[in-house]
């Protein structure tokens, strides 16, 4: 199996969903820590825009976003199963509930005046105005819960999960799903990154527990890696023959159309290539890029939109 290069920092919420299921999956992976805020030259070579954490390389094969990041290391490493039948449905659908409301919730309530004193307490007062800024732009248009809105729900959405680790190690179940991951990593947040905040999880013992037992899975066997290297290893490598060979046509955009594709909501940045794919769940686009050469960058459907590149 090509090396699996996963490009983070290790603060990064998505990313220690990431994290743990490579640990899961008891995989080798290598880590390139790529910056917190723009500019990301050496990812944005790879993705030709996308610049949301984490993103995983495999040689010339580049996957944004985690819910797609988790399909490939499924199928790459089918046990045990992220996916557990039956209630694919239920995990999916509870995995992307915990990645979007409870996310959103969450952050909002660790983005709140004490979190972000505690997050950037020992750097100059700039870097917390770079990173707001930053993440403003990234949020334009979106809703952003006002910290004590916040903190209602989160306490609520809490319950429920301590209500569903009653009587059950994780929230499906004996052995965890990919709806565990997606809920721990902002609750992560909070109890590691804003520990000011995290008496809030106090409320509720048997979600502490059942982070303790998510925090003791591990992050596999990681090998310090850097972006040269990774950008040279995409130069080098040619990208996977695409196995799923199935067009679902939804826009009326041929395959080998130029076109560009980007977040529905959170980060708006666009990548642009050539469309190669649009299966059931995914779409490819083929680009060249002078450091990276001929690179497939593959998407999620689902929170991703896609234009033919004259309208974008
Ligand atoms: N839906 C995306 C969300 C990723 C995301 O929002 N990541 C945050 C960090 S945890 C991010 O990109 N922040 C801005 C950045 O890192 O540049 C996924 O599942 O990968």
């Amino acid at each position: 199996m090509a090396d699996l290069i996963l490009h983070h920092y290790p603060t990064s919420p998505f990313a220690e969903k990431i994290r743990l299921i490579l640990g899961y999956k008891n995989l080798s992976w290598k880590s390139v820590i790529i910056p917190m805020i723009m500019p990301k030259p050496d990812m944005v070579a790879l993705t030709g825009g996308y610049r949301k954490t984490p993103v995983l390389q495999i040689g010339a094969d580049i996957y944004c976003d985690t819910a797609l990041i988790c399909d490939v290391l499924e199928h790459l490493q089918p046990t045990p199963s992220l996916y557990p039948a039956p209630g694919k449905g239920l995990e999916r659908t509870l995995a992307h509930w915990a990645d979007t409301t409870l996310f959103w919730t969450a952050m909002a309530f660790n983005l709140q005046p004490k979190g972000v004193a505690q997050m950037f307490g020992d750097l100059p007062p700039e870097a917390a105005r770079a990173f707001g800024e930053d993440r403003k732009a990234m949020g334009a248009g979106m809703v952003r819960l006002r910290p004590a809105d916040a903190a209602a729900a989160y306490r609520s959405y809490l319950r429920r999960l301590s209500d569903m680790l009653h009587g059950r190690p994780f929230l499906l179940g004996d052995a965890p799903t990919v709806a565990d991951f997606a809920a721990y990593h902002p609750l992560w947040f909070t109890r590691v990154r804003t520990s000011v905040l995290a008496d809030i999880l106090d409320n509720v013992p048997d979600v502490l527990n059942w982070m303790d037992s998510m925090a003791a899975i591990g992050h596999g066997s990681m090998e310090q890696f850097n972006s040269t290297d990774a950008i040279a290893i995409a130069a080098a490598s040619t990208p996977a023959d695409l196995h799923d060979d199935i067009f679902q046509d939804e826009h009326g955009i041929p395959l080998g159309s130029r076109v560009s594709i980007s977040g529905e909501s959170f980060g708006p940045e666009p990548s642009e290539g050539e469309l190669i794919a649009a299966t059931r769940m995914h779409y490819t686009l083929r680009r060249t890029d002078p450091r990276a050469g001929t690179v497939h960058v593959h998407f999620p459907r689902i929170g991703y939109c896609l234009k033919a590149a004259a309208q974008a």
